[in-house]
């Protein structure tokens, strides 16, 4: 069995991507902490290819990564593919993203999550890109996942995604609907080395 390198350092993510990785009987390994991916992508489908086949060719291993992050509508898209560099921890970057928005009424945003699947050569076996639509709170709501969660109102549930249960996040997340694209996909593909 050929091992799949969890291309991300970001422990939220990588929480999230395991729970959908483990349904499969894949061996997983974590990023070496050393690799770094410049996001030179002006998507986050790219950006997702970047880092899935650099560090795919610097580990040797099949690599899977996920880009992803926020768009508010009427702040043109941002913070985009800039969301993880939007500021310095979670609490900056909200308080951005709140900030900017001001008393904005058209509140409408959608959270993008881009997975690609690199084989140990560097070129893409598997692509898919997931979107959840919502709207952005006043303020925070809610203790539970990570990022840009507390602010991210799914109408659909009636709650943020702070609020969901791991479960209910995990289906109905931008991420959820990424891996439900993929996942009969990746149930049938060989590992090969
Ligand atoms: P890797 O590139 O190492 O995977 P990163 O944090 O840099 O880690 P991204 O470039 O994809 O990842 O940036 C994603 C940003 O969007 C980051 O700030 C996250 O907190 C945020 N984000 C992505 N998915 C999220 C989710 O499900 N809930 C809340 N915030 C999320």
């Amino acid at each position: 069995m050929a091992t799949v390198v969890v291309a991300t350092g970001n422990l939220g993510k990588l929480a999230e991507l395991k729970d959908y990785l483990q349904l499969l009987d894949w061996d997983l390994a974590l990023k070496p902490q050393e690799i770094e991916v410049d996001e030179t992508g002006e998507t986050f489908i790219e950006n997702a290819r970047l880092k899935a086949s650099e560090v795919a060719i610097a580990t040797k291993s099949w690599a899977i990564a996920d880009d992803s992050g926020l768009s508010v509508f009427a702040l043109n898209g941002a913070p985009g593919v800039l969301s993880a560099r939007y500021g310095d921890r979670d609490t900056d970057r909200i308080e951005r993203v709140l900030r900017e928005l001001g008393d904005e009424s058209d509140r409408r945003a959608e959270f993008v999550c881009a997975i690609a699947l690199s084989r140990p050569d560097g070129t893409i076996a598997l692509e898919t890109e997931g979107r959840c639509p919502g709207a952005i709170l006043m303020a925070g709501q809610g203790a539970g996942g990570f990022g840009y969660d507390p602010i991210f109102f799914v109408t659909a549930q009636g709650k943020t995604f702070a609020e969901m249960s791991n479960a209910e996040k995990e289906r109905y997340s931008h991420r959820g609907i990424a891996f439900e694209q993929l996942m009969p996909k990746l149930k049938q593909l060989k590992l090969t080395d």
